[in-house]
């Protein structure tokens, strides 16, 4: 096991994941340190289409992340398995999903301000969940800015003090290396090889000892000793320095600043050299998480993936012992299943191999019942499950339906698989609409599941949108006959029945209610009664499902012969068809009550946003524990919330989003209310 004290490197194999901004360069850096650690022969790019990460046809397709990529690979004798997350918030709930069980996150970005409000959606997961986390400023071959600007722009999105590790060194205004400010060393980057040392001497040894001073500053922060040192102009050993370093990352209390160019692979070594020396090992995380030491083997499920040939896919961290084919395992008090076939990962490519043991993030195949977030346990004593990062409310939703009838059941089963390997889609039969409504976080993330359903499963699919659940109801009452006569040959028919309809208040549904008196309609034809009357408040004169009515059965004859349960529903059916077109009825909408969260510079646009989709803004206030944000709170029709994140999202520089609940139904008249009734004609 590893162990590690104060400032001592953790021992045992590494996770780590790459998280940050949509397409700051996550899975262009996998591939710099894939290369730059053997595990693939050569660095491939992503406009080229040839990485190891993004392998599915969609990633490719699209060329940005859509799922998980998992790569494994060995840096100076250790084991360490990356996490390429997905940029996009529209699939972040695979970032979300493995964050729980990694030693830390190296943070990719770009010294872009406008990509500051992403940062900080970030920076704020990892904040919450205390997850170690340090910055990889990516791309700075295509920065000219001083070293200063780099904390003033990253600064406002951590509420972690940030430590600038490094500061670049330039030629004219093209960055040519670096300056190490814990190991007081200036490097040139070679192209795709490991940087050169260099002297550190003139204008670069200048701003290297006041860009030192400031990171020593920082750390002293935590630790009373280095401040007198520095207060004192006492110089503080080396060891001591890196020591801080190591500490201050792990309890979260800074956050260190690296960066390179993972196109060209600079600036790969000294972060995988930060890795190994500083980030948490396998022991603090299963400290972090509470996992106990008397189970045999305890796994976190990362992801889980249905592979065209292999099945299902469990993509664990093992957290506790080992395991391997064969091995059993629990969740919670159910079996997940037995495993069948143990891998490495490296994108799509899957190696064979032995049990995994301890801090290994590994593929075990067939476990049938695992599910992505589940904490799997081998043994008789089931761990109490450690962490499940449920999904974000979806914010779009697109109707399904088989291009062909004949695939309605595979259609079903390749549902089943795409929320299996994504909880962040949610699958809702309507069955009063006879939809099959896919709800998930995005357009993009919509399309990505509706592709997989065509290339992955099988399914041609045909996209709809939903349908907005309308009702009707009546504005005034009536008394209606409804009779039900049919003389033909032998046996007749013979209802008849007088329904008293009157209006409920909005909320109110349907109530029934049995008036006769003298036996004039038998007892027992009464629930037939009942059952033809709900049967035609079905399909309401408008189309629509009827509600808000009470309808009171207080007259009706009946036939000693003639009359049955089938002709006295039929007579319930009649009075209501011919009474309610005679009551003004009148279309109901879904209102839902809409919460948007936005940064505040937003919020003006976001008013406007709502106001012009038939919203009533309730108003607006400093979103809870989010400096420079806001929460608009309106009510909004259901139709108009349609693609309302596209809006948001677009008003926002992607980070907005909201939540809806349902909130009342109300009443619409005029142009909009005929338009739809006539659309309901139509369709039908
Ligand atoms: N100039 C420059 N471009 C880069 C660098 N790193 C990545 N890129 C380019 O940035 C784009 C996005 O790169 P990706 O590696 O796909 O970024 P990502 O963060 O994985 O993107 P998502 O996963 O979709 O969020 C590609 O066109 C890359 O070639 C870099 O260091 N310098
Ligand atoms: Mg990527």
């Amino acid at each position: 096991m590893a162990a590690n004290g104060n400032g001592k490197r953790a021992t045992g194999p590494r996770c780590i994941a790459l998280v940050g901004p949509f397409q700051s360069g996550k899975t262009t850096l996998l591939e710099a340190i894939l290369a730059r650690t053997g595990a693939i022969q050569r660095q491939g790019t992503i406009e080229a289409g040839n990485t190891a990460g993004d392998a599915s046809k969609e990633a490719r397709h699209h060329r940005m992340s859509v799922e998980l990529t998992v790569a494994t690979t060995n840096f100076m004798g250790d084991s360490y398995t990356f996490l390429d997350c997905p940029g996009s918030v529209e699939f972040v709930h695979d970032m979300r999903a493995v964050l729980p069980a990694i030693d830390a996150a190296a943070v990719v970005c770009e010294l872009d301000e406008k990509k500051a409000p992403q940062l900080q959606l970030i920076l704020r997961e990892l904040e919450d969940r205390k997850i170690p986390h340090l910055l990889f400023v990516n791309k700075i071959d295509k920065v000219d800015a001083g070293v200063h600007d780099v904390l003033k722009l990253l600064q406002p999105a951590s509420r972690t003090k940030l430590i600038l590790r490094q500061i670049p060194t330039f030629a004219g205004d093209v960055i040519t290396g670096f300056v190490d400010l814990a190991l007081e060393r200036a490097f040139v980057y070679k192209e795709h090889a490991a940087s050169e040392v260099v002297p550190l001497e003139g204008d670069a040894a200048d701003l290297e000892k006041t860009a030192r001073f400031s990171m020593l500053e920082t750390l002293a922060d935590h630790d009373d000793e280095l401040m007198e040192q520095l207060l004192e102009d006492i110089e503080p050993p080396r060891d001591k320095v890196f020591d801080d370093l190591t500490r201050e990352l792990r309890e979260g209390l800074v956050c260190p600043v690296l960066m390179g160019t993972a196109t060209r692979a600079h600036g790969i070594l000294r972060l995988l050299k930060a890795l190994r020396h500083e980030s948490p090992g396998i022991a603090d995380t299963a400290k972090r998480l509470g996992v106990k030491a008397d189970n045999d083997a305890v796994a976190y499920v990362l992801k889980t993936q249905n592979t065209t040939h292999g099945g299902k896919m469990s993509i664990v961290r093992m957290l506790a012992g080992q395991a391997g084919d064969g091995t059993t395992f629990l969740a919670g008090d159910d079996e997940a299943g037995r495993v069948a076939g143990v891998f490495k990962l490296i994108g799509q490519t899957t190696e064979k191999r032995g049990p995994a043991t301890v801090g290994e993030a590994v593929a075990f195949a067939k476990l049938e019942k695992a599910r992505t977030g589940d904490t799997l346990t081998a043994g008789k004593q089931a761990h109490p499950a450690l962490a499940k990062v449920a999904p974000y409310p979806p914010v779009l939703a697109v109707a399904v339906s088989a291009k062909e009838r004949k695939d309605d059941v595979k259609l079903g089963l390749a549902l089943n698989k795409l929320v299996e390997e994504d909880p962040s889609i949610t699958v809702v039969h309507n069955a009063e609409a006879h939809e099959v409504v896919l709800w998930g976080q995005g357009e993009m993330h919509l399309r990505v599941a509706t592709e997989r359903l065509s290339d992955r499963y099988g399914v041609a699919i045909e996209r709809r949108t939903p349908s907005v659940g309308y009702r009707e109801t009546i504005r005034k009452g009536i008394v209606q006959r409804g009779r039900h006569k049919k003389q033909s040959g032998g046996h007749g028919q013979y209802g008849d029945v007088v329904l008293d309809i009157k209006p409920m208040p909005r909320g109110s549904g349907f109530s029934f209610e049995d008036k006769i008196t003298g036996g004039v309609v038998p007892r027992n034809y009464i629930p037939s009664v009942e059952e033809g009357v709900i049967d035609a408040l079905k399909h309401g004169p408008l189309g629509f499902p009827v509600v808000d009515l009470h309808v009171a059965l207080i007259d009706g004859s009946y036939h000693t012969v003639d009359s049955s349960d089938q002709a006295f529903r039929t007579a319930g059916r009649i009075g209501i068809a011919e009474g309610l077109p005679q009551c003004q009825p009148v279309l109901l909408e879904p209102i839902h009550l809409v919460e948007i969260v936005c940064p505040s510079e937003a919020t003006a646009k976001i008013n406007a946003l709502m106001a012009g989709r038939r919203g009533q803004i309730l108003g607006f206030d400093t979103r809870e524990g989010w400096a420079g944000w806001d929460m608009v709170r309106a009510k909004m029709p259901e139709a108009e919330i349609g693609d309302l994140i596209v809006e948001i999202r677009s008003a926002t520089a992607g980070v907005g989003t909201f939540t809806f609940k349902f909130d009342h139904m109300a009443e619409l008249t005029g142009r909009t209310a005929d338009q739809i009734i006539a659309a309901r004609r139509a369709a039908e």
